[in-house]
């Protein structure tokens, strides 16, 4: 029965494939004081939230109004309650794997690397950071799919431009406003891509490597 049960094993193993794949997320700023009209001396991107799951969430959801706790990264960068709502979401079984970096502060340490393990039942990315100080401005990277039943977990490196994007819940939203204390938006409106002088250029580029 053994031996039996260590050949199905083996078998499912291989038709089925790994059931995991882990990605290696290198951001890369490209904030400057001539693209952006401003690059304070503590600009920074706040600790990157990064989530897999299925295609019930997303922790950069373009197009819908900020949660409370993607409201919190977007004005202070604290991922405290997102972390919350991940792990509700967790249990409820939309998502997979989380992680939080740390800060990235641009005039000293220009790059970051992280990685993230998606599955075939959690196959897509997404995250969020916060372009610090600001209004509500954040990067992130919208719910990208890396596993297909057709392809298999996606082996291709993916390179993207990450421009600011606007949380809805402050405002101030002019090119080089680097502050925190505007008022509020009300009623919120949804994440959208700022446009207009000082958002034309992108403030970091993305490159996802598979690793294993
Ligand atoms: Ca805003
Ligand atoms: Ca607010």
């Amino acid at each position: 029965m053994k031996l039996l049960s260590f050949l199905l094993l083996m078998i499912s193993t291989s038709v089925l494939g790994a059931q995991t794949a882990t990605y290696q997320v290198t951001i890369t700023s490209n904030w400057n004081v001539d693209s952006h009209l401003g690059l304070p001396g503590p600009a920074h991107f706040s600790p990157v939230v990064a989530v897999s799951h299925n295609s019930s969430y997303s922790v950069f959801p373009i197009g819908q109004t900020a949660t409370r706790g993607f409201e919190r990264v977007a004005e202070l960068g604290d991922s405290s309650i997102l972390v919350r709502e991940i792990k509700r979401a967790k249990k409820k079984g939309m998502v997979g794997n989380y992680v939080v970096t740390e800060n990235q502060f641009v005039r000293e340490q220009v790059s970051q690397t992280f990685e993230v393990t998606v599955s075939k039942k959690h196959p897509y990315l997404s995250f969020v950071s916060m372009i610090a100080p600001s209004p509500d401005w954040v990067i992130g990277l919208p719910s990208t799919k890396l596993f297909s039943k057709k392809n298999g977990f996606t082996e291709e490196t993916i390179t993207l431009d990450l421009f600011a994007y606007d949380a809805g819940t402050e405002e101030g939203d002019f090119g080089g406003n680097f502050t925190l204390n505007n008022e509020p938006t009300n009623p919120l409106e949804s994440l959208s891509k700022l446009t207009g002088r000082g958002f034309n250029d992108k403030f970091a580029t993305l490159l996802i490597e598979r690793l294993d």
